[in-house]
């Protein structure tokens, strides 16, 4: 079994919908259980500006699948959530990322691991540090705290409470 975190993001529809379906949806897969999940961030678009703010959130999950196997349910959950992909960085229904897989490393042509943008967005970061603050990006050699601290983005993400769902940080569910 390993440890794996997921970041979710969403800028179009019923948003918070959209996390909490995708969250039910990840965890119905089959040897994957929900271990924790941050709060959720309304945060400032990156790279492409004009379009609607987003939702972003992690959750942390103990799996036996494969990382390539994961990445094929979330792209399947993704598509199930109505995502188009259409403009680069553009708006999208549900986006579904792989931070992190255990400590490796992973560099194959349609998955790569730690999630190579990462460390360039707070979008990323906040929500990874209500959950890992202290871990050890493999391959970087530095905590998720310290490169929060010299992260070069510094676009606002606000902590948002949501309005339709339930949604509580939930550390060690299992
Ligand atoms: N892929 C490779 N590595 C991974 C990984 N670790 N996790 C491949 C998931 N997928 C990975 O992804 C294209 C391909 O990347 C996948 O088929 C998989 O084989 P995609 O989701 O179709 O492409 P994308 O979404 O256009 O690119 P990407 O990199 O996911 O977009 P980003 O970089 O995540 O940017 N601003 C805010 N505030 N919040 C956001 O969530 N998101 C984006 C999207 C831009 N601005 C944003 C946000
Ligand atoms: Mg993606």
């Amino acid at each position: 079994m390993k440890r794996a975190i997921i970041a979710l993001g969403s800028n179009l529809g019923n948003r918070e919908a959209y996390l909490t379906s995708a969250v039910d949806q990840i965890v119905a897969l089959p040897e994957v259980y929900l271990v924790a999940r941050s709060a959720i961030y309304e945060t400032e678009p990156l790279g492409l500006k004009e379009q609607p703010a987003f939702l972003n959130a992690v959750i942390e999950i103990e799996t036996g699948l494969e990382a390539e196997t994961l990445l094929q349910h979330l792209l399947t959950i993704e598509a199930a959530h109505g995502r188009r992909r259409t403009v680069k960085w553009g708006p999208r229904t549900l986006d579904l990322d792989i931070l992190l897989y255990g400590d490796e490393i992973i560099r194959s042509e349609r998955l790569i691991v730690p999630h190579p943008r990462l460390i360039e967005r707070r979008f990323v970061l906040v929500p990874l540090a209500d959950l890992a603050s202290e871990r050890i990006v493999p391959g970087l050699g530095q905590t998720v705290a310290e490169l929060l601290r010299t992260c070069s983005d510094h676009s606002r993400v606000w902590q948002y409470k949501p309005k339709h769902v339930e949604w509580t940080i939930h550390h060690r569910i299992c």
